[in-house]
């Protein structure tokens, strides 16, 4: 069959990250025998004349469009995607009468949701190499793809009406099968030259199950991790063919295993392939041999998603692990050399103001980190623990619809709790929040650091931040 993909991603914050889930796709539909072609939308000036293009030069089979983002889960500058996806989708609607199928993380998030507002065939909920490709060989024989896991239809889209309801995801029983991303379609250089990475997956899978979270509903609940040398070697093809030395493991939590990491780590040292790479993890078994052997590996920074730090917050959130795992992990980091960043999410349950000068006062008593995000405000999604809680409290109702944000902020930190967090945060220097991010001068700076700052990105937040702060006062 031919088939033409779409990455329909164009969001530049904080980086423009590469579309590993299309690649993922087409590296699995070129391994079926089929004929692929890509079109990023991630710097085209005109998607739609980018996709049209696509269409004239050649007639498709089937269209798949890859949704990454449902939207950028920020309460205090919320953005939806759906009218950029949209917009494609009719685009193609009008020129061919190809089948379409959506797929991706955005996607699956809320597939209903999408399959009830746009004029798709197919959705593919959770991974896509077997669905997709189990979907085509049913599409190319004329068969109806009936019972393939993970393939919703539009008729089930718009019987849901895009209320709250879940569609169950495909998981493939091992990812050593899975054929290699066709990282050859896309452009790393671009990428690269605005601040993003290739991005590589060592497993799929996160067996915890903090409260606001949906990465196990994507990913399924048990590890399934690819083998060290496979991951490595797809590395080492792309440094060959495209000369690009930046990677993301793009895992749920990186070190979590955290003995299949310290392999990889060694063999990434053994193979020497003068790569550097970020990653994210938590605080479960990170320690200094884990530091020791991500630094020799080549670990340019990792960014710690705590969300809490303090033990009532890790106990509401239900994180696996506890303040004291937070002050190994950062100390590790701090011994080992590597630079920290650390993410914060306030407004979880039962949290009050104090909670947040409790956070700063214990992150102060760590070793020191380069950076931490304050977020203030828990998109809930359907299926997240969050979501029954949110019912519960009334916050949201068996009614909404969670296509479209809503968000959970606790109703401890008062009236205005962003200038709560904000007059705390700003006792730091390296401590931002979302009042710096949306700021005009930090959207410079950021745009000139992706650009010219090296990685990682935000190692030179406590400075930007003793400016901006000296600034205002
Ligand atoms: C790593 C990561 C990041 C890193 C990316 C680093 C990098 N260089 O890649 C960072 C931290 C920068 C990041 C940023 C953001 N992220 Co993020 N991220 C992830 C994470 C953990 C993994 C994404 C990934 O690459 N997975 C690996 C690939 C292989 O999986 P996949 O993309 O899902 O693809 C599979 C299927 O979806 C499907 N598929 C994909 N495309 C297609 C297409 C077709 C046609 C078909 C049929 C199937 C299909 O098949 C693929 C293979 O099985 C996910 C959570 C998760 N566990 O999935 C969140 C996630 C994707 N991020 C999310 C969001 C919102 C964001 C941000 C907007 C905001 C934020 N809060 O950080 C920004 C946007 C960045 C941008 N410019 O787009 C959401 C997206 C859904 C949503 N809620 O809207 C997720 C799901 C997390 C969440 N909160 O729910 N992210
Ligand atoms: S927050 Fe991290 S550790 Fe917790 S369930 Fe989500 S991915 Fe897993």
């Amino acid at each position: 069959m031919r088939v033409l993909l779409v990455a329909t991603n164009r969001e530049s914050s904080p980086f423009p990250v590469s579309p590993l889930g299309v690649l993922a796709v087409a590296g699995a539909a070129l391994a079926a025998g089929h004929e692929v072609d890509f079109v990023d939308c991630m710097f085209a000036p005109e998607p739609v004349s980018a996709l049209g293009r696509a269409l004239d030069a050649r007639a498709y089979d089937v269209l798949g469009f890859g949704i990454r983002n449902l939207d950028n889960c920020f309460w205090p500058a919320p953005r939806h995607f759906f009218e950029d996806v949209r917009v494609l989708v009719e685009a193609a609607r009008q020129t061919t009468t190809a089948p379409i199928v959506l797929g991706g993380s955005g996607f699956s998030v809320a597939p209903h949701g999408w399959l009830s507002r746009l004029d798709a065939d197919y959705g593919v909920v959770g991974e896509g190499e077997n669905a997709f490709t189990a979907l085509l060989a049913a599409l190319a024989d004329g068969r109806r793809p009936d019972g393939i896991p993970g393939i919703v239809t539009t008729a089930a889209g718009r019987q849901g009406g895009g209320r709250p309801s879940r569609a169950p995801a495909s998981f493939a029983p091992s990812v050593a099968a899975l054929a290699r991303p066709a990282h050859h379609l896309v452009d790393y250089e671009r990428y690269v030259r605005r601040g993003g990475f290739v991005t590589v997956q060592t497993k799929r899978g996160c067996a915890f199950a903090c409260g606001y979270c949906v990465y196990p509903q994507l990913e399924g609940t048990m590890y399934r991790h690819r083998p060290v040398d496979a991951i490595v070697d797809e590395m080492e093809a792309v440094v060959r063919a495209q000369n690009v030395r930046q990677f993301f493991f793009a895992d749920s939590v990186f070190n979590a295993p955290r003995v299949p990491a310290l392999e990889l780590c060694r063999a990434l040292t053994r193979r020497d392939l003068g790569v550097g790479w970020m990653a994210y993890a938590n605080a479960a078994g990170f320690d200094e041999e884990l530091a020791h052997a991500m630094a020799g590996a080549g670990c340019l920074g990792v960014e710690f998603g705590f969300d809490a730090v303090t033990d009532k917050m890790l106990r509401a959130w239900r994180k696996p692990f506890g303040q004291r795992d937070v002050a190994r992990s950062l100390r590790a980091c701090r011994e080992a050399g590597l630079p920290a960043a650390v993410h914060l999410l306030f407004g979880g349950p039962g949290e009050i103001v104090d909670d947040i000068r409790e956070s700063q006062a214990y992150l102060d008593a760590c070793a020191p980190v380069d950076a931490v995000f304050a977020s203030l405000g828990v998109r809930i999604y359907e299926g997240a623990p969050i979501a029954a809680r949110a019912r519960a409290e009334g916050v949201i109702d068996d009614d909404t619809d969670l296509f479209f944000p809503a968000w959970y902020v606790s109703a401890g930190l008062g009236q205005d709790p962003m200038r709560a967090l904000d007059g705390i945060a700003r006792r730091r220097d390296h401590w931002t929040t979302a009042t710096d991010w949306t700021s005009r001068t930090m959207r410079v700076i950021q745009a000139s650091a992706n650009r010219f700052g090296g990685q990682p990105l935000w190692r030179n937040v406590r400075e930007y931040g003793r400016r901006l702060r000296s600034s205002r006062t």
